[in-house]
């Protein structure tokens, strides 16, 4: 069996009622469990980590498992992102490129149940000198799977772990910066909240491949209610700051 994980806290936890009847309409259409996790699971390290748990506990039980961050959105529910995986691969993920740099992200991950994943999300996890990263456990990952990354050690490469790796291309984890065509999951990675929640809401709202999924109205009445929540927000803040350029201003 097969599974599709997410993580949903803080303030991802309002995506989730966006994100979840896609999830589970792909899970109904290509044979996936969706397990949707909204506590931590290590209340020690920021909750970037407790993926790493999630997926180790979700490799017991699955054979094959897809992670999707929860401020990325399924869009197409026409293709199994299982058909672009090769059979000999063990862990896929999009290395995007822009301003001259790769980007490897783990927002959007294929894992096959064997002892090297497993043995690659223990290393993961025992990263502790990058426990506070910017980047996390993707940070880890970077390490571990030898690219070279400047932000993570100073541009030096570590003898990648015995992984069988594959990427896979930006349209499964399509972002501002690297847009895939066509567009099969759009990742938020790295926005403003603000940016994130209007453009996760504009998408469940108007996009067509949506359009046959069941309980799309609870998803699209939740996009309504974020969308008019950070519309709110805007206005707010531009107004607060107008007033205190006022108050600053000398008499
Ligand atoms: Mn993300």
């Amino acid at each position: 069996m097969s599974a599709i994980v997410t993580f949903a806290y803080g303030q991802h936890a309002a995506y989730l009622p966006l994100i979840e009847p896609i999830l589970r309409e792909y899970g109904r259409r290509f044979g996936y469990d969706v397990v949707a996790h909204t506590e931590l699971a290590d209340d020690v390290r920021p909750p970037a980590w407790s993926k790493v748990k999630f997926l180790l506990d979700a490799l017991v039980t699955h054979r094959e498992v897809i992670w999707i961050d929860s401020d990325a959105i399924l869009l197409d529910l026409s293709r199994d992102l299982r058909k672009d995986v090769k059979r000999a691969t063990e862990f896929a993920w999009t290395v995007h490129h822009y301003d001259n740099a790769d980007y490897p992200n783990s927002g959007v991950l294929f894992l096959r149940s064997t002892p090297d994943t497993v043995a690659l999300l223990n290393a993961v996890y025992a990263q502790e000198d990058l426990i506070e990263h910017p980047w996390w456990e993707n940070a880890a990952l970077i390490r571990l799977l030898g690219y070279s990354a400047e932000i993570v050690d100073e541009g030096r490469t570590q003898t990648p772990m015995n992984v069988a790796v594959q990427h896979l291309d930006a349209s499964w984890n399509s972002i501002r910066q690297d847009r895939g065509t066509p567009m099969r999951v759009r990742h938020f990675a790295g926005d403003s909240p603000e940016l994130r929640a209007i453009g996760m809401a504009e998408l469940v709202l108007s996009h067509p491949g949506l359009d046959g999924v069941r309980d799309i109205d609870s998803a699209r009445n939740a996009a309504k209610k974020l969308l008019g929540r950070t519309q709110r927000k805007i206005r707010e803040d531009r107004k607060a700051a107008h007033e205190l350029r006022q108050q600053s201003r000398p008499n």
